[in-house]
């Protein structure tokens, strides 16, 4: 029988729908091992062979756990929620939902053919009201949480509202936007929207005043790196910065405990550095400095507190809101010219562009070490949402500062007198050199700094600055809070109506809340989100159900909120949903989240390092917070893998012609290199006939070849269509099957590495598969295997593999296990063993890489049940004991030969043998033996005369 791998991987991928496979239920008498793909955006393109290459490695890997007797979570859904759906519904007018689904039917067809052990019956969508039910619920939750400092958890907001009646806000250690003083009297004076606005103020998910950049074209705020130079990434439509109530989820509460959390996860140093980064954990102090000739006072942020003697200026950020305070009459028009100019520019750019401007506020502060009255100036490198907002300027130790005060002729003074302050003194990373010991300050205040190190300065001052009340000491992060509102159509709709402009949530029972139909995707004429088109949209709190548009009275009906969530809002819990997708009454059931507990395998690419990897974390915390999420941290282990690139195909085309020239003649012409579909080149020969049918232009061209071959150049690019070089999966399947392409994935190189796709070598891989098959059948169909037993050289080609492969896997080089896996079969067939004891482990060691062909001879040597129900093998290491020795056979010195013997012969029975040999006596060539030296182990020699 020929290896036939359309029937046998038709035949499988049938019978394991039949015989349900690959579904999974909660078993209290097996170990649990979680593995998680990060699930696809169905985009209209459809997969790629970069796509699978995670998913291959986490599918050998749950195939390899389940082998090992653990119970297997290996479940796969879509993203479902996105930008290009509703563009495309924006240009067409086809509904989001319709495109959605025909990706995602097309994503399955793919899918399916490449023998994944998904269990299908645990699929979501993020766009499944069943599923979105949840992350409204979770919205819902944080709405109605406050986080508390004191034990470091989220708590009911209903405790504020129970407290502050009595006690006002005294004594409450709590995230929030701003800090508030309030007596239970003054409380209590409130009306119910003051009351409503103050819990805002503490709520987990609460509505904000947040700077946004703003794309008035596109209808929405853009993330910041959706913005590039001013515009935005998509479409080059101009972009401003613009201060918008918005949704927001206070992450920011959570710093601390996620740059804690990464100490106790299995990530790569690499990724934890950029989460550690993007968490940006500093220690400083906040100093108060007074405004001159004013009762106003306003707060700084400085990690560097020991520097209050240099301070020569003060910068606010353009949008603090001292800025009006400050800005005096005379320099009034300068600064809202500024303000106007900053305006354009996102956070990021501010932050990536060194060049100097700014404007002078007109007023002074009081350096409450000094009395010295130093200027407040208006620049945009000072962030308005960092710190406060606002900085001390210490020209002689801070680069920024330096080229401020530079550009703007302010004074720079050192904190030792006498230091040069000149431009080439100037240590950008360092500051300015003379930094320590201290000598020569003056100080007005009674702190002395002589003599100390930086450190022990900064902690002398902070000490000084809390004793003498001047401020205190602060710990702040770069992590911001997450803006959750986006003005588009096809995201989650907030289960959020609005009383007399406050939020409301309905109420639980009535979730979900479901999505709306519109006439029209786009933004409203007057502004408003898409859900703004809608005729149906507001909320009966008497009847609890959406209700017309014309029945809002604000009294019993009242208007629906118009956001919808962002792309994250989707993912951050969807792995917590797997466990128990169709439970109607729970995110997921308490035992069964019990059972499950967090994601020991999560697999996927780089780019979601700072966004989904925090998001998710944050959003499992606060779960874990409430009791429903059993683990703190929700991914284990986590594996990124690498991009696999394009290698795109070039053909030479003689200018001003149609002639083209094979790429080793091209040097006798002048000509231009033109992309080709690498569909139509194999092993970078060209298929000349599919060229021309190729397009019309290239219908009459004419070929200058070598050998009678037209041969194309190749370089490694993007996999992108507009370089012709993506390589569909289903092609690579239909030509050489799941398992060679699963193979040869895996065969490319270390999982984590990007690397080029490089048809060339795939003919090996297949090649082994059919060698492998050889084992088994003969080239005439003749089934080969016996029941003899295994002699000890197979014992050891299966135990050495059984070994490798294992060790391997853990490691996720699967590459070098694939070349184990060639080794052993060619070691295999030259020992011609065909012994079912030998490869009835073989097939299953097999079978997390090449899961159909394993199947197929598990079954035909016999077995009942899916091989995936197999044990892995254990290897035994006495196979591996190396029980003969090679010896290097030399004659004066000279290696002739080789000869094996057994690891304890002994020296004279070496001796005998090898003088006995053929081989020897020829070359002796009758000589006289002067001397035998036997190396045990190593070497015989034979000094002859
Ligand atoms: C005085 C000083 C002297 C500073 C010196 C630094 C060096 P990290 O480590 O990132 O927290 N800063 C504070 N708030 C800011 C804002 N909103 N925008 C821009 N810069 C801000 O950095 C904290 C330091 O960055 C603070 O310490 C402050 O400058 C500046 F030799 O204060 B420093």
């Amino acid at each position: 029988m020929e290896y036939n791998f359309r029937e046998i991987e038709k035949k499988w991928q049938k019978r394991w729908v039949e015989n349900k496979t690959y579904q999974v239920t909660e078993d209290e008498t097996k170990q649990k091992y979680y593995v998680l793909n990060m699930f696809p955006y169905p985009s209209g393109a459809g997969l790629h062979v970069g796509h699978p290459l995670g998913y291959i490695a986490s599918d050998i890997y749950a195939r390899y756990k389940r082998l090992q007797g653990f119970n297997v979570l290996n479940p796969m859904g879509y993203d479902a929620y996105g930008l290009p759906a509703e563009q495309y519904a924006i240009q067409t007018g086809q509904h989001p939902a319709i495109t959605t689904v025909n990706n995602i039917n097309r994503y399955r067809e793919q899918l399916d053919k490449i023998g994944f052990s998904f269990d299908w019956n645990r699929e979501i969508r993020t766009c499944d009201p069943e599923y979105y039910h949840w992350t409204q619920w979770a919205f819902q939750k944080m709405f109605n949480s406050y986080y508390c400092n004191d034990t470091q958890q989220a708590r009911p907001i209903q405790e504020l509202v129970e407290s502050f009646p009595k006690y006002g806000n005294e004594g409450l250690n709590a995230a929030c936007s701003e800090e508030l003083h309030f007596t239970a009297e003054e409380w209590n004076a409130k009306n119910e929207k003051e009351q409503q606005e103050i819990l805002m103020n503490y709520r987990i998910a609460y509505l904000g005043e947040t700077m946004v950049n703003w794309c008035p074209q596109l209808g929405t705020v853009l993330a910041n790196d959706e913005v590039v130079d001013g515009v935005s990434e998509r479409g080059g439509f101009p972009v401003v910065q613009k201060k918008m109530r918005q949704w927001c989820l206070r992450v920011s509460a959570y710093a601390q405990r996620l740059l804690d959390g990464l100490d106790t996860i299995d990530w790569t140093e690499s990724l934890k550095e950029t989460q550690k980064n993007w968490i940006g954990r500093s220690e400083g102090a906040e100093i108060q400095f007074k405004v001159k000739d004013s009762e106003l006072e306003f707060t700084i942020f400085t990690t560097r507190a020991d520097t209050m003697f240099g301070v020569t200026f003060m910068v606010l950020a353009p949008e603090s809101e001292l800025v009006p305070q400050l800005t005096t009459e005379a320099q009034k028009a300068d600064v809202d010219a500024y303000l106007e100019r900053t305006k354009k520019r996102t956070e990021r750019e501010r932050i990536a562009d060194r060049s100097v401007t700014g404007v002078f506020s007109g007023s002074y502060a009081v350096n409450p070490f000094t009395g010295e009255a130093v200027p407040v100036w208006i620049s945009d490198y000072v962030l308005a949402g960092y710190g406060t907002g606002a900085i001390m300027a210490v020209p002689a130790h801070d680069s920024r500062d330096y080229a401020f005060a530079k550009h703007f002729g302010l004074e720079i003074r050192p904190l030792v007198e006498g230091c040069d302050v000149s431009e080439e003194s100037f240590d950008a990373k360092e500051g300015i050199v003379c930094n320590s010991p201290r000598e020569g300050v003056a100080p007005y205040c009674d702190l002395s700094l002589n003599g100390l190190t930086i450190k022990e300065a900064i902690a002398a001052t902070k000490k000084y600055v809390k004793e003498h009340n001047l401020g205190r000491v602060k710990v702040n992060f770069r992590l911001r809070d997450a803006i959750f509102s986006r003005q588009r159509y096809w995201g989650e709709p907030f289960p959020v109506y609005y009383k007399e402009g406050m939020p409301y949530m309905i109420d639980e029972e009535s979730l979900p809340l479901e999505l709306p139909e519109v006439a029209k995707f786009l933004p409203t004429e007057t502004g408003e989100p898409p859900l703004g088109h809608a005729a149906k949209w507001a909320w009966d709190t008497v009847n609890k159900c959406v209700a017309d548009n014309q029945k809002i009275d604000h009294i019993t009906v009242f208007p629906l909120e118009l956001n919808t969530m962002p792309g994250f809002a989707g993912s951050s819990a969807y792995y917590l949903r797997y466990m128990d997708p169709r439970n109607h009454k729970a995110l997921v059931d308490k035992k069964v989240d019990e059972y499950w507990r967090n994601v020991d395998l999560y697999v996927g690419g780089t780019e979601h390092a700072t966004g989904h990897l925090i998001y998710s974390r944050f959003w499992n915390k606060f779960l874990h917070d409430l009791g429903v999420s059993a683990v703190e941290e929700p991914f284990q282990k986590l594996v990124n893998q690498g991009m696999i690139q394009g290698r795109s195909n070039f053909v030479y085309r003689i200018k001003d012609t149609n002639t083209f020239v094979s790429l080793n003649l091209k040097e006798q012409y002048d000509t231009t290199p033109l992309h080709v579909d690498v569909n139509i080149v194999s092993n970078d020969i060209l298929d000349i006939e599919a060229f021309k049918a190729w397009r019309p232009e290239y219908a009459t061209a004419e070929f200058i070849l070598e050998d009678g071959k037209y041969i194309c150049g190749w370089a490694v690019e993007k996999m992108s269509k507009s370089m012709f070089n993506v390589v569909n999966p289903d092609m690579i399947v239909e030509k050489y099957g799941a398992d060679t392409l699963r193979m040869y994935e895996m065969f490319l190189g270390p999982v984590e590495q990007s690397k080029p796709w490089d048809t060339n070598g795939i003919d090996g891989v297949h090649r082994f598969i059919k060698k492998f098959w050889s084992l088994f059948y003969d080239r005439n169909g003749r089934y080969l295997v016996t029941d003899e037993p295994a002699t000890k050289e197979e014992l050891k080609s299966l135990h050495k593999l059984i070994k490798k492969v294992t060790g391997d896997i853990e490691q996720f080089s699967y590459n070098t296990s694939i070349s184990a896996f060639m080794i052993c079969v060619n070691e295999l067939s030259g020992l011609k063993c065909y012994k079912k004891e030998i490869l009835n482990q073989l097939v299953v060691t097999l079978a997390p890489f090449a899961p159909h062909v394993c199947e197929e001879l598990w079954e035909t040597l016999g077995n009942t049940g899916s091989v995936c129900d197999a044990r892995w093998p254990i290897y035994n290491e006495e196979y591996l004991i190396e029980n003969t020795v090679n010896y290097t056979i030399s004659f004066n010195g000279k290696a002739r030969f080789n000869m094996e013997f057994p690891a304890d012969a002994a020296s004279d029975a070496i001796q005998a043998t090898v003088l006995a040999d053929e081989r020897s006596v020829k070359w002796m060539d009758g000589k006289t033996i002067v001397k035998v030296i036997v190396v045990p182990k190593k070497i015989v020699n034979i000094v002859v005369k």
